[in-house]
């Protein structure tokens, strides 16, 4: 084993480990563990720049705090980075993974990424002395300035985009520029030893990959758009050449597109689709795409068809016309039940996100809403509860609410979080385990799966049925053991701390992004 080395160090050797943390969901469970694609795209410039990089999958390893630190002790880096997807319900993790790596090597710095550290840094760094510096927005410019500085001995006080201790103090630099032309960051793919360990929905190998950068459009819970400032796109007929050359050479069978909307141009996606057709490769999409640019696109449906699209999330959040008003989403009731039959008439799956908690429902709400989803007959439904970011603006309005789950490994759009005045825990709970089961053992969806005259697609169906069921059992296994909340439940605003921003972040459309004339949603995840 190497003794691990001083940290600031001249030379340019340096020696990276990015580690996934050991964050273990109930959707990684039923979906299939997936790539660390965050910290694949960071680690690409970082070994292009000649650092030597590796990547500790802790995740996919079911790793536990000693093997971590067995693992960092051996490599013996001079930085550790993480940062997660997940983002707030990862965060445990992330704090784990870096005490494990601070624990072997003391004197290696700490770098923590992604979006709940960027709008939780100050906690953060007064909660925590494992961590010695968090990454603001994308993280590839920031990383690559932070390992030149550490191979040149130098400080990090010049590095936008970070927050780090300077006398004991966390002090804030000046943001980082976007990025933007995305092309020029390479997504670090030799990272991956074994793909065979990256499976899901039932199709062989799968990885992810990023067309477009952010979103024209402000749905008030939104926790992205901000972050990624400006919505930006990667050359179409590149990205469509790294899904082929990720077929020929790794054998990925599936890709999930990570975009937050790839439809903000029509143009764009429609050069795109063709791209990947001519790579002629037999690799399933899966992406988020908004009800109402499915609605808009209606005639590239063939298209996103022959590309492969198998399935599409649709964010519809609610069934409620006064609520979808409420959380600016801008779409109708008829929007959405218009995109799941378009996509049924083109052979391509409906998964409906759909949030509970964004009001006060009460039990004819939710009756109501089980009634609807069901006459929109949709493949597939993702239930969640609303889960607020301290930096949206429906957190902002909404600041009084009270949050009855302190456990923020559970902020995971899958647990209640804020109580309500009209329905105990246990209602709520069961009303939205009802409403999964009405669309998914409804007999037509029973038919479809059992039946459906496209045998790649029934054995999808199949495969989400099977697993979504092991989700649901594994749920409410969970609800059960469950102890009582605690009784003295802090107000949203006490949660996120009494300042509590009203933030408006400035809206940057994208030169080719589609007019936010409507608002949509993506619940990816
Ligand atoms: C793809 C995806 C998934 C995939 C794969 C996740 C994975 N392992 O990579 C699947 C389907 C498995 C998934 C699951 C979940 N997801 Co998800 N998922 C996404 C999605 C669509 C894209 C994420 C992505 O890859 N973005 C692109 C990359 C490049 O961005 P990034 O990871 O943020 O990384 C950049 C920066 O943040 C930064 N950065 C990140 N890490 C680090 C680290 C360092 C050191 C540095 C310097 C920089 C840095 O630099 C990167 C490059 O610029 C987003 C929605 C969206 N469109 O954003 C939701 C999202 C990230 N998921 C979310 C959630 C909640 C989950 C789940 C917890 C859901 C659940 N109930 O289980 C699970 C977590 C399970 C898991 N183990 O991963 C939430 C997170 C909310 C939040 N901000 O707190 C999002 C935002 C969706 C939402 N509803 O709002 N997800
Ligand atoms: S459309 Fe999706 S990504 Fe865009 S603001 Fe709405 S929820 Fe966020």
């Amino acid at each position: 084993m190497r003794s691990c080395r001083s940290g600031r160090k001249r030379g340019s050797d340096i020696r990276i480990l990015l580690i996934n943390p050991p964050y273990i969901s109930l959707t990684s469970r039923g979906v299939g563990h997936q790539i660390p694609f965050g910290l694949l795209c960071v680690g690409g410039p970082l070994i292009d720049a000649g650092h030597e990089v590796r990547l500790l999958d802790a995740e996919r390893h079911h790793m536990s705090p000693e093997q971590i630190e067995h693992v960092a002790a051996e490599f013996a880096p001079d930085l550790v980075m993480t940062g997660h997807a997940g983002s707030t319900p990862a965060h445990p993790a992330c704090l784990l993974a870096l005490t494990a790596a601070k624990r072997a090597c003391p004197s290696t710095l700490t770098i923590y990424g992604g979006v709940y550290p960027t709008y939780h840094a100050t906690d953060i760094m007064a909660a925590t002395d494992v961590v010695d510096v968090i990454v603001h927005g994308e993280g590839e410019a920031v990383a690559l300035a932070i390992a030149d500085r550490l191979a040149r001995g130098a400080a990090l006080s010049d590095v936008p985009g970070i927050t780090f201790r300077q006398q004991g103090q966390a002090t804030k630099t000046a943001a980082m520029p976007l990025i933007t032309q995305l092309d020029d960051y390479r997504i670090g793919w030799e990272l991956i030893e074994n793909w065979d360990l990256y499976q899901c929905f039932g199709v062989g190998r799968a990885a992810i990959i990023q067309f477009s950068r952010g979103c024209p459009h402000q749905c008030s819970y939104c926790g992205q758009y901000q972050f990624w400032s400006r919505w930006r796109f990667r050359d179409p007929k590149k990205v469509a050449a790294e899904i082929g050359w990720l077929h020929r050479t790794h054998d990925i069978c599936f890709v999930d597109l990570a975009d937050e909307n790839p439809t903000s141009s029509k143009r764009l996606w429609r050069e795109f689709l063709e791209a990947v057709i001519a790579e002629n490769v037999p690799v399933r999409l899966f992406a988020t795409i908004r009800a109402t640019d499915i609605v808009r696109d209606a005639d590239l449906l063939p298209l996103m068809k022959r590309a492969g699209m198998v399935c599409v999330l649709m964010g519809i959040e609610t069934t409620d016309p006064q609520t979808l008003l409420a959380i600016r989403k801008g779409s109708t009731t008829r929007d959405d039940q218009q995109a799941v039959a378009l996509l049924r008439r083109h052979g391509i799956l409906s998964m409906l996100g759909h949030i509970v908690g964004f009001e006060e429902e009460r039990f004819m709400d939710y009756i109501r809403a089980i009634r609807q989803v069901w006459l929109y007959d949709p493949d597939l439904l993702n239930a969640m509860y609303v889960t607020p970011h301290r930096w949206s603006d429906w957190t902002a309005d909404n600041a009084a609410r009270t949050v009855i789950e302190t456990d923020r490994s559970k902020w995971d759009y899958r647990h209640q979080l804020l109580s309500s005045r009209h329905l105990s825990t246990q209602a709520i709970f069961w009303l939205v385990k009802l409403m999964e089961v009405v669309v998914h053992a409804r007999p037509r969806s029973l038919w479809r799966m059992l039946f459906h005259p496209d045998k790649d697609i029934r054995a999808h169906l199949r495969w989400c049925f099977y697993f979504s069921f092991r989700v649901w059992r594994a749920e409410v296994a969970e609800f059960a053991r469950r102890p009582a909340r605690n009784p003295t439940s802090p107000t949203l605003a006490e949660w996120f701390g009494k300042d509590l921003p009203a933030h408006r972040a400035p809206r940057q459309a994208g030169p080719e992004a589609a007019p936010a004339k409507r608002h949509m949603s993506v619940t990816g995840g």
